[in-house]
């Protein structure tokens, strides 16, 4: 059994009212280990620990922290192979996937902040003809909160931490309490590149025990969420009469949109990626693939073709492209979107099943699935189901393809399939999502803005953006003689 603790000022340690949680290995359905159910009193001593290491790390010199920083970075890339197994394990991810994308990835947040701390200005006006200067301090917040959820775990935990820290707030942090491992890791780390206690603490638990007491607490003044919509909203519901700054990045529904102008091959290999990498389980993932009609057959053809050489298996194995799915719970919210396929008149055309992978009989197994659909009022359309499952519908007109991929409660990203430059900006403005991909699909790089619209959240994160949310502006204003 792999127990795991609390990392709160600079120690490990247990919850104080000793409750605990099951750890599951989804590979193979089984407990392997247990993480601390955290209560009030825990997040209360994380806060005291972050409140208390706050005046001494936001007068650390940039260079210092930044120092700091890298050396994280350093760290966890020197521990690749041993963290990417780790995050396998808990998560059910392909070993491969989180050698490749999530633990590279965590290096890249740290190291990103670590830079852009130093980069990072702000403005100054000259109030003409009256003698006056105005310039803007951004300060750090003070101790802040940060929720994460257990898609991509060390990845999205540290796209919030890297720049809290590196803007000088101390952290209260909780990962999902469906994949804590990496983040327990993170601690030990931290205490290796010697952050000094109490600069980020780090509570496991429920979110209606230990995220709520983070949100609640009256003097954590920022939350950074990642999650699911309705989780979203209730703590924007929390939040709101305490005036907390929130940034939540939330579900998606996104639409992949596919023109017959378009670079086939590309965009067919791009398009099994950007529908079952990571099993579907990527807010980003393209979830409703639009074709335009006249090459509506030849793709549907070809997509299953390459969606059937996909092999589902043993995350540990080097050619497995599609793992377990993170519990037990979420394969069954994502099969019963699949009987509700059947019943609103959707046409499996691929997939469906759930699959028995030797030796790992309990595992959370579901092939790839693909499911034509008529309309875009069907639930399959709407909700969003966060598994290894895509619809697809053909449009007729740029006009129908703009209404089906803006026609969703979500506004998170889309991405559009085409060599017309004047279509390609037509699109690019008027669809309702935070990022749009031409020709492409998660292409990152760490600058950009990240976040979506409508019901797909509030607030960006990535780049100067992330430091701005956690540093509060404040205008002094110099009259002089
Ligand atoms: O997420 P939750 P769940 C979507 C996806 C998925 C659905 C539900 O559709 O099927 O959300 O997933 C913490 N106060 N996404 O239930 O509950 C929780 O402990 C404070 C999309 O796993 O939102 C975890 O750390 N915190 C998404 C985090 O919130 C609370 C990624 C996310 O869990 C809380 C994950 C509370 N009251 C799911 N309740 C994306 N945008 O990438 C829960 N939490």
């Amino acid at each position: 059994m792999l127990n795991i603790k609390n990392y709160i000022n600079g120690k490990l340690v247990a919850p104080e009212a000793g409750n605990y949680l099951d750890n599951y290995n989804p590979a193979v359905g089984e407990i392997y280990g247990q993480i601390p159910n955290s209560s009030k009193e825990d997040v209360q001593k994380a806060y005291q620990a972050a409140a208390k290491a706050f005046p001494s790390w936001s007068n650390t010199t940039l260079e210092e922290r930044s120092k700091i920083l890298y050396k994280i970075s350093d760290l966890i890339l020197e521990k690749l192979d041993f963290l990417a197994v780790a995050e396998s394990k808990d998560n059910g991810k392909p070993i491969a996937l989180a050698k490749q994308v999530d633990i590279p990835r965590a290096a890249s947040n740290f190291q990103f902040f670590a830079n852009a701390i130093t980069q990072f200005s702000s403005e100054a006006h000259e109030s003409v003809g009256l003698n006056a200067v105005n310039f803007t301090l951004r300060q750090p917040i003070g101790v802040v909160g940060c929720i994460s959820p257990w898609n991509l775990p060390l990845y999205l935990f540290t796209w919030k931490i890297a720049p809290a820290i590196a803007a000088g707030n101390c952290v209260v942090a909780k990962p999902s309490e469906v994949t804590p491992m990496t983040a327990y890791l993170l601690g030990k780390i931290c205490n290796e590149a010697g952050l000094p206690k109490g600069v980020l603490n780090i509570v496991h638990g429920l979110g209606s025990t230990t995220g709520q007491a983070i949100v609640e607490h009256p003097n954590i003044k920022a939350i950074s969420f990642t999650g699911g919509t309705k989780t979203g909203a209730h703590i924007a519901r929390v939040a709101a009469p305490m005036f907390k700054k929130i940034s939540l990045e939330l579900g998606g529904k996104n639409p992949n949109i596919i023109f017959a102008d378009c670079d086939y091959e590309k965009m067919l290999e791009t398009t099994v990626h950007s529908s079952f990498a990571n099993q579907g389980q990527i807010c980003l993932c393209g979830s409703r693939i639009l074709v335009e009609d006249n090459i509506y057959e030849k793709f549907k053809e070809d997509f299953i073709k390459k969606v059937a050489q996909l092999r589902v298996g043993n995350p540990s194995e080097k050619d497995t492209n599609i793992g377990a799915l993170v519990s037990k719970q979420h394969l069954e919210k994502v099969k019963s979107y699949i009987d509700i396929a059947e019943k609103e008149g959707g046409k499996i055309l691929f997939g469906g099943e759930t699959v028995t992978v030797t030796d790992r009989e309990n595992g959370y197994y579901l092939q790839p699935t693909i499911i034509e659909v008529k309309d875009n009022e069907c639930k399959l359309n709407q909700e969003e189901i966060f598994g290894p499952v895509v619809t697809i519908m053909s449009f007729k007109t740029d006009e129908e393809a703009l209404t089906l991929a803006n026609e969703v409660k979500y506004g998170l990203s889309a991405t559009i399939w085409t060599n017309n430059l004047n279509r390609t900006m037509q699109f690019a403005k008027q669809l309702q999502t935070g990022i749009v991909w031409v020709n492409t699909w998660m292409l990152r790089d760490l600058r950009t803005p990240f976040g979506g619209t409508k019901e797909s959240g509030v607030g960006r994160e990535g780049g100067f953006e992330a430091l701005r949310f956690f540093t509060e502006p404040k205008n002094i204003c110099i009259k002089y003689e």
